[in-house]
């Protein structure tokens, strides 16, 4: 009878192509090889490595899905999928700086820019030159995106745009900011807008004091009248929908990223309990850690195969949001589970950073929450299942 392969149940990897695997090996040996022996520094001193985004872009795994013409490599959905997998094996801070450049700065400036726009930023966000951000939650808008303050006023050659943004990724060391704000000469519709950092008015504060994704940066965007030309509107989207088009890829993303930190925590867990002895054998010879292997493993092959679905028929242009909540949701909230129970199957052992376990549960908490928390996403969910909107 064929082997069963205790590290990939359903034979993940037979289901790629041969250039999805390559992509696969190139973000896997870039991780460990350079992400994962300088993790427990940054995060013990709450640095992000600007450089990163730099040797991300020399490998090509920046932006991965969009057009060659664009410095991009033009690969698939599920490549891009693996790429998140492999970094956030190593950290979840690291995949996050990876998916906000891809999926919510460039992609939005390729799917809803013009020509000069996608000329202009495109190259130098795919090469790591530049960093980008996505400010769209604010203090007061988090969930409810809609009832946001940010506005941009028509001035005589451009826009003015005033409020504040909150917890958002890259912001304090980013050069590009893809802003959402309602736009009074639009019809007061959510429209996007780029800024560049040096504007008059823009600021990006750090904020400090996480205990999540401490090897990322996170930051307010401050807008204080800032006065951007007519060039700087994406003139191809108006509505929530331009926002959520773009958080359709980065969730889509994050599915398969958790995966990673959840392979990551269950193949420490299992080591651990095989090299571990008490009571004169080693704990994996015990029921209940067994139970608990076989649950991790069990969630993991059932999640990457529900977010491999998913990113095939984005290939193929047939997905539909819900799609992406469910496996998002799914995946976030069992990843969470394996890395809390990884922590407990490592005892006091476990929450020293040498043994990294406890970082990923740490990590997961943010995870679960942003990009739509774990609720939310039941909320759109339900809302597919029965017609009823259960927001308000
Ligand atoms: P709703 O009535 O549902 O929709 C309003 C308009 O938007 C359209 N739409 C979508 N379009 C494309 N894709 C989707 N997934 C879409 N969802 C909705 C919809 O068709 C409609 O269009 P139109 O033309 O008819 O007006 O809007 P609502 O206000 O009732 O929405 C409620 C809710 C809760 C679903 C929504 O606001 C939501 O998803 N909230 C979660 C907020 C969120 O995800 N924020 C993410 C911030 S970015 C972030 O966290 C980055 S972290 C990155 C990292 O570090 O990795
Ligand atoms: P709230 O919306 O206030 O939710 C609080 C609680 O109430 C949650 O449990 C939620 O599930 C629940 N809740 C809300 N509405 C309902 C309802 N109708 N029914 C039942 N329960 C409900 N945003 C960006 O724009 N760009 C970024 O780059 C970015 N990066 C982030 C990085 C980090 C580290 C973090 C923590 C957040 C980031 N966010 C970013 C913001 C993130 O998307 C929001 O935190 C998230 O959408 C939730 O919004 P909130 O924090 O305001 O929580």
């Amino acid at each position: 009878k064929p082997a069963f392969k205790w590290d990939d149940p359903f034979l993940l990897d037979d289901q790629l192509t041969e250039d999805e695997r390559m992509i696969r090996d190139t973000a896997h040996a870039y991780a460990q090889e350079k992400l994962l022996p300088r993790v427990r520094e940054a995060y013990d001193d709450e640095t992000a490595d600007r450089d990163i985004f730099r040797e991300m872009g020399e490998l090509g795994l920046i932006g991965i899905t969009l057009p060659e013409e664009y410095g991009c490599a033009n690969a698939s959905y599920v490549a891009y999928g693996l790429v998140a997998r492999e970094v956030e094996r190593v950290d979840s801070g690291y995949r996050s700086m990876n998916s906000v450049q891809s999926s919510l700065v460039m992609y939005p400036i390729y799917a809803y820019g013009d020509e000069a726009q996608r000329r202009k930023y495109l190259p130098k966000l795919a090469s790591g030159e530049w960093v980008g951000c996505f400010g769209l939650t604010e203090p007061d808008a988090g969930s409810d995106v809609d009832s946001m303050k940010t506005r941009a006023e028509k001035v005589s050659d451009g826009y003015r745009l005033t409020g504040s943004k909150m917890w958002i990724s890259n912001a304090p060391i980013a050069d590009v900011f893809v802003i959402w704000a309602k736009s009074q000469a639009h019809d007061n519709k959510i429209r996007g807008f780029i800024l560049e950092k040096g504007m008059k008015g823009l600021s990006a504060p750090k904020i400090a004091g996480k205990l999540s994704l401490r090897a990322s940066i996170t930051g307010e965007v401050v807008m204080d009248g800032v006065v951007v030309p007519e060039s700087a509107l994406l003139p191809n989207v108006s509505g929530l929908s331009g926002p959520f088009g773009c958080l359709n890829r980065a969730r889509y993303g994050i599915s398969w990223g958790v995966m990673g930190a959840a392979e990551d925590c269950f193949q420490r867990a299992r080591q651990y309990v095989l090299d571990r002895k008490q009571f004169g054998r080693p704990l994996a010879a015990t029921q209940l850690m067994q139970k608990k292997l076989a649950d991790m493993e069990t969630e993991i092959a059932l999640g990457l195969q529900g977010s491999l679905r998913v990113g095939r028929l984005m290939d193929e242009g047939k997905f539909a949001p819900e799609m992406i909540s469910l496996m998002k949701r799914n995946n976030c909230g069992k990843a969470l589970d394996i890395a809390r129970v990884a922590r407990d199957m490592h005892g006091g052992n476990g929450i020293s950073s040498e043994f990294h376990v406890m970082r990923h549960a740490q990590n997961l908490e943010s995870v679960n929450t942003y990009e739509g928390t774990h609720d939310v996403h039941a909320l759109i969910i339900g809302r597919a299942i029965t017609g009823i909107q259960a927001f308000m």
